[in-house]
């Protein structure tokens, strides 16, 4: 009997995994919870007969012992840990004769850049174009079809072109496809994740998420979702656990409105009892209905993309919002008695010095239960990466992307833009904020804040630690600071 195709997936870190007591409270420092992208494939690569297994640099050290012998070794990037993916690539190109490839948001948007580390890349989404690819190699045949691309022997880049989106995304993950995910399952910074649909209608010009995943709005059945969160509960069920919590991680879960209507329903007749979390943006603190399925359901917070603070850059970078409407908003969310997140992006053109301290007193004023702070970055494929792509630091090192400074905004310095960004978490993670959080807020949320308190602080050490380098650069040829 022929042996099953031995495919292996890699999912590289930031920061490649490493034991250490940081990880019980700080959930991106060493580890973090592995992506469903590429266990989604995993599982689909099982299921057409091949022998696959996933490799987190979230979770674990990667065991090359079995992964050099593989047949395929498939390694899936964003930006931030872009360097890191290509750093693995070209060591299994030097020391294995699988064919390398790679794929993922940051690949797609960039696959000239890519193409040099692998094989093949694979453009956009790879639900289907993963049975290509291996439908290829067991026919030991040249893989030949839409969304390849890669450089041919003189170094010249060639592509069959874009693939259009899959419209079957309901494969459910099987995490015991990931070496040691179960043994990390317990750890309170690793949350269950479910990713309900694909897309989102807007074109906000900073995202690259709408330049990966398209405008048409893809959906999974209900049930299908309900049974994923189910699964997912019940993988992270382990001694230790102190929260039963779920994230939804669509990016716009309430795009088409139907459909989450009875995700919702179908969450509430489940009878699954967990604290769940999702993404929003301003309008669904419109929809009085929604805000009360999503309290029955079991939703204690919505994870809005407030994004700025003023109403020009809103208009600047084509996010439809005003801050007006989005205080309204949070206001009627927080009366359906829900707590609402801040997703913020600070180095806007329009902002300048002081803007740090003016986004922590929002927070306060809003009582929001915490934040993502993050400079702006900037991936090619966005209008943003356009505009600003001769203004970045150090011509684009993607390990930056995390949250740091890596352009040199309007208005600002890189290294004052890193100090507003201090200047917010210190403002929203502060002592005052700490007691106001253990005074007011539910257990959950309290014990959450209080880890929070101590991620923020982690975050700022390494954001401190960069300035005096960021204080030494110049800026661009022409301007002066
Ligand atoms: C859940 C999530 C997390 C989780 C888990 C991350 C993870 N490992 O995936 C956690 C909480 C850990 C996290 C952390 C961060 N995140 Co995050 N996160 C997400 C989120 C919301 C969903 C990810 C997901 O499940 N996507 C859905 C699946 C289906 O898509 P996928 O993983 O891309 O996989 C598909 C395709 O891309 C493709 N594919 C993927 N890999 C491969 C490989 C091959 C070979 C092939 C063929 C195809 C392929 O096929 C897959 C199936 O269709 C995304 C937004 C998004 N929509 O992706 C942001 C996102 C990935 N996060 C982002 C950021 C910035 C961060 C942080 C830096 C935030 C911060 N400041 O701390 C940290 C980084 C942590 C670190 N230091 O390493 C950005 C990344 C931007 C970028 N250009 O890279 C995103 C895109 C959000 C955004 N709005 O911009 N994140
Ligand atoms: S609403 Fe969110 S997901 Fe949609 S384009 Fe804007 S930032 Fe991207």
């Amino acid at each position: 009997m022929e042996r099953a195709l031995k495919v292996r997936f890699l999912e590289p870190g930031n920061r490649p995994y490493r034991p250490s007591p940081l990880n019980f409270f700080v959930y991106d420092r060493t580890i973090r919870t592995p992506g469903t992208g590429l266990i989604t494939l995993a599982t689909i690569a099982r299921n057409s007969g091949a022998d696959a297994r996933v490799y987190s640099e979230s979770i674990s050290r990667i065991v090359w012992e079995d992964v050099l012998d593989a047949d395929v070794i498939c390694i899936g990037v964003f930006t931030f840990n872009a360097e890191r993916g290509y750093e693995l690539a070209a060591y299994v190109r030097a020391h294995s004769r699988a064919l390398v490839v790679l794929g993922g948001l940051h690949a797609s948007l960039s696959p000239q850049e890519a193409a040099q580390y692998a094989d093949f890349v694979l453009l956009g989404e790879g639900d289907e174009s993963i049975l290509d690819l291996l439908a290829a190699v067991r026919a030991r045949r040249r893989p030949d079809f839409p969304g390849l691309a890669w450089l041919d022997e003189s170094g010249a880049f060639q592509t069959t072109g874009p693939r259009c989106p899959p419209l079957d995304i309901s494969t459910i993950p099987d995490r015991s496809l990931v070496y040691r995910y179960r043994e990390m399952a317990g750890h309170n910074t690793i949350w269950p994740q479910v990713h309900a649909s694909r897309g989102c209608p807007h074109n906000c010009d900073y995202c690259a998420v709408v330049r990966h995943f398209g405008h048409r709005v893809r959906t999974r059945p209900p049930e299908n979702v309900v049974e994923d969160i189910r699964q997912a509960l019940a993988f992270h069920e382990r001694p230790g656990r102190l929260l039963r919590v779920l994230w939804l991680t669509d990016d716009n879960f309430f795009a088409d409105r139907a459909w989450a209507v009875s995700v919702l329903r179908a969450i509430i007749d489940s009878g699954i009892r967990c604290a769940f979390t999702v993404q929003a943006r301003f309008e669904v603190g419109f929809d009085d209905e929604m805000l009360e399925l999503l309290s029955r359901a079991g939703f204690t917070e919505l994870a809005m993309g407030v994004e700025f603070l003023e109403d020009e850059s809103f208009a600047r970078y084509h996010k439809q919002s005003t801050r007006g409407k989005i205080v309204e908003s949070i206001r009627n969310i927080r009366r359906h008695g829900l707590q609402v997140r801040g997703l913020f992006i600070l180095g806007a053109d329009d902002q300048e010095k002081g803007v740090g301290k003016k986004l922590a007193a929002f927070a306060a004023e809003q009582d929001l239960c915490g934040a993502l702070i993050q400079a702006m970055y900037f991936v090619p494929g966005t209008p943003v990466y356009e505009a600003n792509k001769d203004r970045l630091l150090r011509g684009g090192d993607w390990s930056r992307c995390t949250g740091k400074a890596v352009h040199f905004p309007q208005k600002m310095t890189p290294a004052q833009l890193q100090r507003e960004v201090i200047e917010a978490s210190a403002g929203v993670y502060s002592f005052r904020r700490l007691l106001h959080a253990l005074r007011t807020r539910p257990w959950t949320y309290k014990l959450l804040f209080l880890g929070e308190c101590l991620w923020q602080a982690s975050v700022r050490a390494d954001l401190r630690a960069e300035l005096p380098e960021l204080t030494s650069l110049t800026p661009p040829a022409g301007e002066t600071e």
